[in-house]
């Protein structure tokens, strides 16, 4: 999700594949044997195995709202608390919304341990509309789609939190455009006659 709200504020233009986690194609496999979505093959063969390398790619190339930040100690932050998040909120996160796929009887602990972190931004949303001041950049695009995960695995709990700026900021990318258009379908790839061997139809 952040690596095609970037690609889509950079206008980068892709040829989108969308990928069936329990199908993965060989040829995806083949570039990128990782196996974990996204991936972007460039143009001149590279591969970008990591969103956000993605995300940098997109904006380095053409960055029209100005995501990332041009002075040295809002870079820092931004990319600190991007690193924040990738790391012990998502590792929070994920055994709150999986406790079983980690033996564990519920996420009640951890939603705890991640509530730091979201306490911490809700902090932040007070004193600014975003995450690294008045305008969207960087760090809300990153780590919006993580914010998402933790409020819709138990919504009537997260809507009981006093996190009026943090409910509010999220609310607003649910609501605009960039994520109706993330959230189109697209048909899986390959599609069934790319899949078969010619001639099996
Ligand atoms: N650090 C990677 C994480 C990518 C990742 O874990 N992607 C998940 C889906 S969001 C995935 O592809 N999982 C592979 C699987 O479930 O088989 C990134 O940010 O690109």
């Amino acid at each position: 999700m952040r690596a095609r709200l970037a690609l889509r504020v950079a206008a980068q233009a892709v040829e989108h594949r969308e990928i069936e986690l329990k199908h993965k194609p060989a040829a995806m496999l083949q570039v990128s044997p990782k196996g974990t979505v996204p991936v972007l093959v460039l143009a001149g063969g590279g591969v970008l195995e990591q969103s956000l390398d993605i995300m940098r790619w997109a904006l380095e190339r053409h960055d029209p709202e100005a995501w990332l930040p041009t002075d040295a100690a809002r870079h820092q932050d931004a990319w600190a608390l991007i690193a924040q998040n990738d790391g012990e909120f998502k590792f929070h996160l994920d055994r709150y919304k999986y406790p079983h796929r980690y033996d564990l009887s519920d996420g009640v602990a951890h939603r705890a341990q991640a509530s730091v972190f979201l306490e911490a931004l809700a902090l932040r949303l007070m004193a600014n509309a975003y995450l690294s001041g008045p305008r969207f950049g960087i760090a809300d695009a990153a780590i919006l789609p993580f914010v998402r995960q933790f409020a819709h695995t138990d919504k009537a709990w997260f809507a009981q939190q006093d996190w009026p700026a943090l409910a509010q900021w999220l609310a607003a990318f649910e609501a605009s455009a960039a994520f109706a258009q993330l959230m189109e379908k697209h048909p899986v790839w390959p599609g069934v006659t790319e899949g078969l061997a010619p001639g099996a139809l």
